[in-house]
């Protein structure tokens, strides 16, 4: 879960409940971050922080030597019966208990490395045999784990590495006296000494795995965008804000952002928050925390664990040093605080690590001195000043908290959590909260610097609801030793990535994103043209959710309405129509309007009508049954028949339905084909007038079924020869059409040649005959 565990809220939740309503008040839109900060610091009491510190207590994440045998126990059973993967998982686990340098930890090593071998994974035996020995592997072991160095470098080809290894071996032997199986060694020794010399013909298959992952694809990249290609660029607009726009035509699959994380944070495994016991989560799948580095997210066969606590782990000594130094040695210390806070809270909290507090203070004093400032097109917030827009913390720093739009009982919350982690942090270390500052305490008692920090934390928490993207993995469900493994997708970890971050929303993107490790890659998933807008999808996909439901989850988590073409497609066709339905059935007495859900009541009050729906929706159905015959009709040529029976349709519907049903516009459209058919303009644009008024009414002036209604209406009015009301018609569905369809479109360029034949002269056209048909009465 990305906020904080269930306790902890509905501990918040009484405390929001029970505060004064003055106070409740405080909390609206208008609220700074900053003031924020002040009043929830105000409100924290101690015994909110004893609460909160009896929850942390739960999500253990100290070394414990029990558990550290109990794993290894485990493990060794495991290998017993051959199910070396479970087997090194627990090995691992026992690792994470462990002390640096002691026997215990050395000795996990060595038994990770024999079921390293038994998996073939030589390269991996080899680092953990060297890390046992490094730890303090008990010297009377040590030819066990040398032996078996010298089998991996056999199998790695590596013949004079063993032949070396083997010498060294025989030495020590030979010099032990105390050794009662000498001679079974020595033996052994010499068996593999023949081996090693036959060696140079003998080529292990070398485990290709980690060096052919990721054979670089080139990214040229943009000069105004780091991380992004040259095919894009970045745009501003009023409705929109920044976003992307392709700058030419892309190819299906070109690359378009390829960004590594700012911070990721693994989302901890089911397992650890329920925290059932240690037998139990053993039974359960490994989790995420196990399964991949807590520093580049890559999946982990052979973890590192952090110096200082049983929950980092890592894929090698690298990644564990370079997350201690970045940001990890603040977070050791907290134990189990952050899991109780929540990985947005984490998330947060690492990203004012890794920018390092100058950073911050710096960007929180430019912000306080600029005015509130008018989206501005020729400055991009977010970007450098050299205007270049980078993958980095002042691009964080510039996204949107939408603070003002989330509740006040959620902002209490992140407050509340951001604010007791900062007590937290104050206590650990007053002197500097953050490695590189120096404070002095204030009257309020939090720091200034504590404060700055507090303000950027609470800022992130909020900013991660539109802008936390979730790292996604397909992971085999079923540990290797099963014998069917299914795969599903994981949401890994939760991360920053500023430039992906400029990516609007669409539930049918023409994107696809993949990450590996904590890098991100989008690509076009089909072709986009210069000018369209690069979208990908933040969850709801048109192919998972229906339109209403990914409406409801867009607007809840990211706060818009989604005006996605697929969306606009469906709801305009399906939800909008029916919703619609029943608002427009009309009263048999009186005509108004009848309301109601499935009994429908006259909307005047004065009439006693009740009728079910049901009987309107069949006496519907029977009427699209008809106007479907109708246009049939029409198709196959008996246009007279055809009118007659639409004829007969709008009497029904008027009876029916309120005019501004689109049912009623559906039979004016084809009223004004069937008259067109029949030459008869002057009919055919009236009914079309009618079919663009409803079309008006439900779609929007200026939406594109207006536009089609409207294309219409100028091919008849030209026809007709009505020059006037033709020239201003073809006006208006040139501005909408060449919205919808682009300016090059074929109706477009239909519209623009009518125009021009009407402005040339009317007469000089019908002098050229063509176009007109034979049995055409020109209008008026
Ligand atoms: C693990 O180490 C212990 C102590 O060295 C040893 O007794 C045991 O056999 C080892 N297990 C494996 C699978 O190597
Ligand atoms: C996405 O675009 C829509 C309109 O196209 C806009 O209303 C919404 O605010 C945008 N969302 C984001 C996160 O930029
Ligand atoms: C790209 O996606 C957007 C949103 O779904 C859509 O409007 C646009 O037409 C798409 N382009 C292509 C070529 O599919
Ligand atoms: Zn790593
Ligand atoms: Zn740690
Ligand atoms: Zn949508």
């Amino acid at each position: 879960m990305d906020l904080p565990v269930e306790q902890w809220k509905s501990y918040v939740k009484q405390k929001w409940i029970s505060l004064e309503p003055a106070l409740k008040e405080r909390f609206c839109p208008a609220l700074s971050l900053q003031d924020c900060f002040l009043l929830v610091s105000s409100l924290f009491q101690p015994e909110d922080e004893e609460y909160l510190s009896s929850l942390a207590n739960n999500y253990c994440v100290k070394k414990d030597p029990q558990m550290a045998l109990f794993y290894k126990t485990e493990g060794n059973q495991r290998f017993q019966k051959k199910k070396y993967q479970t087997a090194g998982m627990l090995y691992s686990k026992a690792l994470s208990h462990t002390e640096v340098s002691t026997p215990e930890r050395a000795v996990c090593y060595a038994n990770r490395s024999a079921a390293l071998f038994h998996l073939d994974q030589f390269e991996l035996c080899l680092e953990d045999i060297e890390r046992a020995l490094a730890e303090g592997y008990p010297h009377q072991l040590r030819h066990k784990a040398l032996l078996r160095k010298v089998e991996c470098l056999l199998s790695l080809g590596r013949a004079g590495e063993a032949t070396d290894v083997l010498c060294y071996l025989e030495r020590e032997v030979t010099a032990d006296q105390s050794s009662n199986n000498q001679q079974v060694l020595l033996g052994k020794l010499s068996q593999l000494k023949a081996k090693a010399s036959k060696g140079n013909s003998f080529v292990g298959q070398p485990t290709m795995a980690s060096k052919t992952q990721e054979a670089l694809e080139p990214l040229e990249e943009n000069h105004r965008i780091s991380c992004a290609s040259v095919a894009v660029s970045l745009q501003m607009s009023p409705r929109k804000g920044r976003h992307l726009v392709a700058d030419r035509d892309i190819l299906p699959g070109e690359i378009l952002v390829k960004e590594e994380a700012f911070v990721s944070v693994l989302r901890p495994g089911e397992g650890l928050l329920l925290q059932g016991s240690a037998a139990k989560t053993l039974d359960k799948q490994f989790d995420s925390e196990d399964l991949h580095c807590h520093r580049c997210l890559r999946r982990l066969l052979a973890s590192v664990p952090c110096q200082g606590c049983s929950y980092a782990k890592y894929c090698s000594q690298t990644c564990a040093q370079l997350a201690w130094e970045d940001y990890h040695q603040r977070e050791c210390s907290l134990g189990g605080l952050l899991l109780a806070l929540g990985v947005f809270c984490h998330v947060a909290f690492r990203t004012v690590l890794v920018a390092g507090s100058a950073e911050i203070r710096a960007l929180a004093g430019q912000s306080r001195q600029e005015a509130p400032e008018e989206p501005d097109l020729a400055s991009v917030p977010g970007c450098d000043a050299d205007r270049r827009y980078r993958s980095s913390y002042r691009a964080i720093f510039n996204l949107l908290p939408h603070a003002e739009k989330q509740s006040a009982e959620s902002l209490f919350l992140c407050s509340l959590s951001v604010v007791a982690l900062c007590k937290r942090l104050g206590e650990a270390s007053p002197a500097a909260p953050v490695a590189g500052t120096s404070t002095s305490k204030s009257r309020a008692g939090a720091s200034p610097e504590l404060k700055i920090l507090g303000e950027a934390m609470l800022k992130h928490v909020l900013q991660l609801r539109c802008n936390a993207q979730a790292v996604v993995t397909v992971r085999e469900s079923g540990s290797g030793d099963k014998p069917v493994a299914s795969s599903e997708q994981v949401a890994l970890a939760v991360a920053l990535f500023p430039v992906l971050s400029l990516l609007n929303h669409s539930c049918d993107p023409n994107t696809s994103v993949t990450f590996s490790s904590s890098t991100a890659e989008i690509r076009a998933s089909r072709a986009i043209a210069e000018g369209e807008e690069i979208l990908h999808c933040y969850g709801p996909h048109k192919c998972r959710m229906g339109a209403a439901e990914r409406h409801k989850a867009l607007l809840e988590q990211y706060f818009f309405e989604c005006q996605c073409q697929a969306c606009l497609s469906e709801l305009g066709s399906r939800a909008r129509r029916g919703a619609s339905l029943h608002r427009a059935f009309r009263c048999p007495d009186c005509q108004a309007p009848l309301q109601g859900e499935s009994m429908l009541r006259c909307s005047r009050g004065a009439c006693n009508v009740l009728i079910p729906e049901v009987d309107f929706q069949l006496e519907l159905y029977e009427l699209q049954q008809l106007s479907k015959t109708a246009q049939e009709m029409l198709e196959s040529g008996q246009p007279d028949k055809s009118l007659k029976l639409l004829m007969i349709c709008k009497k029904e519907a008027e009876r029916l339905l309120c005019p501004e049903h689109l049912m009623m516009g559906e039979i004016e459209d084809h009223l004004a084909q069937a008259y067109a058919t029949l030459g008869n303009w002057q009919e055919a644009a009236r009914h079309l007038r009618s079919s663009i008024q409803t079309a008006e009414a439900h779609y929007g002036p200026s939406s594109i079924e207006v536009g089609q209604e409207l294309f219409k209406l100028a091919e008849v009015l030209f026809n007709g020869c009505a020059v006037p009301e033709a020239l201003n018609t073809i006006q208006k569905a040139e501005r909408i059409l060449s919205v919808h369809l682009g300016p090059q479109s074929t109706q477009v360029r239909d519209l623009l040649e009518m125009k021009a034949c009407l402005e040339q002269s009317v007469g000089a056209y019908l002098a050229k005959g063509g176009l007109w048909p034979a049995n055409t009465h020109p209008m008026q």
